[in-house]
């Protein structure tokens, strides 16, 4: 029997009206040295580290994760750009597949490539539907997959493929504006894919504000994603 605790820890948050907090940390822009003091910054809401980006050279995610460790017991989750920011050193894996986009390499290229990485390792993986909705200026998710992202005043679409995700095995939807996005994920589209899911949903992007993060929560939202907003200026 394989325990699961991050993707409990989701759950637990959908089943008793919790909010969780995640501070997505891009190893690309982090600052190793200055790891103790920027977690020190956190505020005491920040209930996991999510590590990440859409280019980050070879090896720097382990890198961040390791160092992390030795000042944090917050859960450690990938949210791998490629498949080379896999570390068995993390908690767990965001195994995420881009399906508001067609390109077959994010849909299911990259997961098969994950697998050598994972072989053998007690890397906790978490199956992810990801949608990357238009966040009103260009993003990196897009460049980077050579994918479009929903509009979003495509509800319906954006709905059906949410509950898609979750009909094919999802354990979590991640809706995403990406990152720095002018327009986060509208509240009115977080809580009509919440009705749609049975499933935890954690929402990112373009959220920088305390109003902006207590609408999304207020919206259905179990998990809101930061990172730009406490990246260093
Ligand atoms: C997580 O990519 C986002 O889903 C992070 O977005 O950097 O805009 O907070 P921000």
């Amino acid at each position: 029997m394989f325990s699961k605790p991050v993707l409990h820890s989701f759950t637990d948050a959908l089943l008793k009206n919790q909010r969780l907090l995640a501070v997505l940390i891009d190893p690309e822009k982090f600052d190793l040295a200055g790891t103790a003091s920027f977690l020190r910054t956190l505020p005491s809401e920040v209930t996991h580290l999510f590590v990440g980006g859409s280019t980050v050279p070879k090896g720097w995610a382990e890198a961040v994760v390791k160092e992390l460790k030795l000042y944090t017991a917050k859960p450690l989750v990938l949210f791998p750009g490629d498949v080379s920011q896999i570390t068995p050193l993390a908690d767990a894996v965001l195994f995420l597949s881009l399906l508001s986009g067609r390109n077959p390499e994010y849909l299911v290229g990259q997961q098969v490539k994950a697998v050598t990485s994972l072989r053998g390792t007690k890397l906790e993986v978490i199956p992810t539907g990801y949608l990357l909705l238009d966040g009103g200026n260009p993003s990196a998710v897009a460049r980077i997959t050579a994918t479009e992202p929903m509009p979003q005043n495509d509800l319906n679409n954006i709905v059906d493929t949410a509950k898609a995700a979750e009909l094919m095995g999802a354990q979590v939807v991640y809706l995403e504006a990406g990152s720095g996005a002018k327009l986060s994920v509208a509240p009115k589209i977080i809580t009509a894919v919440r009705k749609e899911l049975s499933i935890p949903l954690i929402v990112g992007g373009g959220i920088k504000t305390k109003i902006q993060l207590e609408e999304a929560y207020q919206a259905g939202a179990q998990m809101v994603v930061m990172g730009t907003a406490f990246e260093k200026a």
